[in-house]
């Protein structure tokens, strides 16, 4: 993993075209340099590919497939990723930036509507919208033709839709369905919505679809060269990544609720010759909240914290120490400025967001 770098490590990628053009000379003596470039390796694609949909499709399970890295954070628990972030993927001949976002929900709190607006914002300028969708769970083919997409799932499209790119369905978690025949009505109810540019059924357990997935994103990349280093896997520095993986164990440790009551900001980040040193707080909104984190005789906290340290290490190759604190930031989903202080900076005010009735 490595800290943010500037955009622009084409040079790799350069000399790999002359190396192609070199090939098809040695290949056919004919050609002169000029037909070289129209018959060497098709033109290297670059492109931007927003990953959305409702919270809890496989979005970010998606996401780490691809760029074979688990670079964002995964769990069984719905809105996960509060933030946009890129995950640099490098198929052949292509480099697209996946943009992973959070899921697009009915938002009430503060903190709910800056996710959807991460989502909706993080896919205004890109070449390709993939609209993941999970499979229902269908017990028969009777039921697979009554099946409709529900109203979150359609309000979303419509959101996106509104930001006139073409937009890609996917449909996730294959592996859940019974019969390959229920699949049909899925695809037909979703493609009466929209006129998707593709569709594609997938599972990121099985691998199944992924490299028909593959084909199509990068057959609708704009040519290009690569703008990331090919060893980059993310637009974020690692002490963003270390916050996210103290997250995720908050899922693992904290039960449904308290996880989404949860922020966590790294203090300090100590790259050390031999090992890291991370400094982490997490904050939490009510006075109540905080002995449940910490836990009797300071357990959960530190069970918390042992396997943040091992995610850590495994995303840097390098032993890390963490020490984690727990503090009360009151009511912080629920305030903008108590967000922006917790890394959650300021609402895009011209994102349409679908309120939830109080
Ligand atoms: N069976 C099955 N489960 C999957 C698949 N992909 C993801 N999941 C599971 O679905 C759950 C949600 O996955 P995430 O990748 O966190 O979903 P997300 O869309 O990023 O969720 P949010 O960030 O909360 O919006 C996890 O428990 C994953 O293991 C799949 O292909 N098959
Ligand atoms: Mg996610």
């Amino acid at each position: 993993m490595h800290e943010r770098r500037a955009h622009g490590g084409v040079a790799a990628h350069a000399a790999d075209g002359h190396r192609g053009c070199a090939a098809a000379r040695v290949a056919s003596p004919r050609l002169d340099g000029q037909n070289c470039a129209a018959l060497s390796e098709p033109e290297h694609r670059f492109g931007f590919v927003a990953v959305c949909g409702r919270p809890n499709v496989g979005k970010s399970t998606l996401l780490n497939a691809l760029v074979g890295e688990p670079i964002a954070v995964a769990t069984r628990h719905p809105q996960t990723t509060r933030e946009a972030m890129f995950g640099i993927w490098n198929p052949p001949g292509a480099q697209a930036v996946l943009v992973d976002t959070p899921g697009i929900h009915r938002a009430r709190s503060a903190l709910n509507r800056f996710m959807v607006s991460q989502a909706i914002a993080a896919s205004r300028e890109v070449d390709l919208v993939l609209l993941l969708a999970d499979v229902p769970v269908i017990a028969d083919l009777a039921h697979a033709q009554r099946w409709e997409p529900g109203p979150v799932a359609t309000e979303g499209l419509t959101a996106l839709a509104a930001l006139s790119r073409p937009i890609l369905l996917v449909l996730t978690k294959v592996d859940r369905l019974r019969e390959p025949a229920h699949l049909l009505p899925v695809v037909a109810r979703w493609s009466a919505l929209h006129p998707f540019v593709a569709v594609v059924p997938t599972s990121a357990t099985t691998g199944e679809g992924l490299a028909a997935l593959q084909a199509e994103i990068v057959g609708r990349l704009p040519p290009g060269p690569p703008q990331f280093e090919p060893d980059q896997l993310s637009d974020r520095p690692m002490r963003w990544h270390a916050s996210e993986l103290v997250r995720a164990e908050l899922f693992e440790h904290l039960g449904d609720e308290l996880p989404y009551s949860c922020a966590v900001v790294i203090e300090a980040y100590h790259e050390g010759k031999q090992r890291d040193r991370v400094e982490a707080t997490i904050y939490v909104e009510r006075d109540s909240q905080r002995p449940i984190v910490i836990g009797k005789g300071a357990r959960v906290v530190k069970a918390i914290s042992m396997a943040a340290r091992a995610r850590i290490s495994a995303l840097t190759g390098r032993p890390c120490d963490l020490r984690v604190r727990v503090d009360v930031s009151a009511d912080w989903t629920k305030d903008p400025e108590r967000m922006a202080r917790l890394g959650y900076a300021a609402l895009a005010t011209d994102v349409p967001i679908f309120e939830e009735a109080p």
